[in-house]
């Protein structure tokens, strides 16, 4: 199995932890959509990272996507998303959803300032995916406060590695625009999550 996509993509670092924490055997291509577009499109002409090229060459992509399909060869001790209770399984959706709409919008943030020429930002735009980006962390400020010691009790999930993962990427890139000093818990939680070996071992930057 080969997960293609760089480490700095929310997307990608998320599938790389989470098969740390399975226990599956991967090779990581460190591939940019960016920088290398061509050798990206060799491998998936969707150029989305990430990318995952299973062992009969079959590739996924969508980081949620490629999630569920590695969820089941997981041994179920290792798996991270709750099989059951329906609460405990609806709460992990929903902390998905916010966390991964706080990585979608430090992405627009981040594709509108490096992408778009400056002359042709549109500020009405910036304002919009700011006033998301705030109510995607204010959310996960106040479910961290729930938090013990884990998002969903004593086991870590699928939440823990996408809230962690996606606090680490916006305040890598905009933390002038999200300031940690509004979200003290998460900011000490997520500190917690990037302590654990698995998260160590697979760095941002
Ligand atoms: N919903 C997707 C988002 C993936 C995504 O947008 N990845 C970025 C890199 S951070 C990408 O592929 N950008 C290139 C593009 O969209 O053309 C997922 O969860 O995998």
């Amino acid at each position: 199995m080969q997960l293609i996509g760089m480490l700095d993509s929310p997307y990608v670092r998320r599938v790389a932890i989470s098969l740390k924490l399975y226990g599956l055997p991967f090779e990581h291509r460190p591939v940019s959509v960016f920088r290398h577009f061509d050798e990206f499109r060799r491998i998936n002409p969707l150029v989305k990272a990430p990318s995952l090229v299973c062992d009969d060459g079959v590739v996924l992509t969508d980081s949620s996507l490629i999630l569920d399909y590695l969820e089941q060869l997981a041994e179920p001790q290792k798996q991270l998303m709750p099989a059951a209770p329906a609460a405990a399984r609806r709460q992990a959706l929903q902390l998905l959803g916010i966390a991964l709409t706080a990585c979608d919008k430090t992405v627009q943030v981040v594709y509108e300032l490096q992408q778009r020429p400056a002359e042709m930002r549109h500020q009405p735009w910036l304002d919009r995916v700011q006033l998301q980006l705030t109510a995607a962390y204010d959310a996960l400020e106040a479910a961290v406060m729930r938090a013990h010691p884990w998002l969903l009790g004593e086991r870590l999930s699928q939440a823990d590695v996408t809230v962690a993962v996606a606090w680490r990427f916006t305040q890598f890139y905009i933390a002038d625009r999200v300031a940690a000093e509004r979200y003290p818990l998460l900011a000490a939680w997520s500190a917690r999550a990037e302590a654990l070996s698995e998260f160590l071992a697979t760095p941002l930057d």
